[in-house]
C-alpha cells in the first residue's frame, strides 16, 4: 500500500524516532509499504518518519549504472548506529519531504554502520560515497533533522522565501 509522504514544514518531521523492538509481520508489511511509497515517488531513500511513523527504520535503493533500482539491492536499515566516520564529501541532495529543492551538502565520505535487518539480525556495513551520503541523510531524519538545517543562514533564508512562494502557488 502506498503511504502519503509528509512534506516540510509539517512538524511531524521534527519527531525523534523510537528504537524498534519487535521484528514481526507488521514491521515487514510496513517496510514493503515504504518501498512502494518511495519507488512510486521516484525516491532513492526514505525514512519511516517521512510516512508519519516515528520508528528507527529507513530504506535506500541506489540506481545501478543503467539507472535501474532493483528490489534485490534494496537496503533495509533498522536501529542504525554510525560506529565510525571518515573524510568529507559534497553532494547535491534532494528529499521527498522537501520537493523541488536541491542543495550541496557536506557529509562524511565514508561511514561504518551497525544496524538490524527486518528479522532483527545485526549487520555491519562499510559505506562510501553515494551510499554513505544517503544513509547519513536518512539517519538524520530519525533524529528529526532535515538537510535544509545544514544550510548557511543566508541560503536557508533564500530557501524559506522560495519554498513558501511555491507552496502558495501550488495552493491556487
Ligand atoms: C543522495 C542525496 C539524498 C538522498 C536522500 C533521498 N532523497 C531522495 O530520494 C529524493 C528524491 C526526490 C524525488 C523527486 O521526484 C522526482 O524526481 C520525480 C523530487 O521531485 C521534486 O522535487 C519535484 C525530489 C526529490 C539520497 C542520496
Ligand atoms: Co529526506
Amino acid at each position: 500500500m502506498k503511504l502519503p509522504i509528509v512534506v516540510y514544514p509539517d512538524k511531524r518531521l521534527k519527531e525523534i524516532s523510537k528504537e524498534v523492538a519487535v521484528f514481526d509481520t507488521a514491521l515487514h508489511t510496513f517496510l514493503d509499504d515504504m518501498y512502494e511509497s518511495m519507488m512510486s515517488s521516484n525516491g532513492i531513500g526514505l525514512a519511516a518518519i517521512q510516512v508519519a511513523n516515528p520508528i528507527r527504520v529507513l530504506i535506500v535503493s541506489l540506481p545501478d549504472e543503467e539507472g535501474n533500482q532493483s528490489k534485490e539491492s534494496l537496503l533495509e536499515v533498522i536501529n542504525p548506529r554510525i560506529v565510525s566516520s571518515k573524510g568529507s564529501i559534497f553532494y547535491q541532495e534532494g528529499c521527498l519531504s522537501v520537493p523541488g529543492f536541491y542543495e550541496d551538502i557536506e557529509r562524511f565520505e565514508s561511514i561504518e554502520l551497525e544496524y538490524q535487518d527486518r528479522y532483527g539480525e545485526v549487520h555491519m556495513l562499510e559505506a562510501e560515497e553515494l551510499l554513505s551520503i544517503a544513509l547519513q541523510h536518512e539517519i538524520e531524519h530519525l533524529q528529526g533533522k532535515l538537510f535544509i538545517e545544514k544550510l548557511s543562514y543566508s541560503r536557508r533564508k533564500k530557501f524559506e522565501k522560495e519554498y513558501k512562494k511555491k507552496l502558495k502557488e501550488n495552493k491556487k
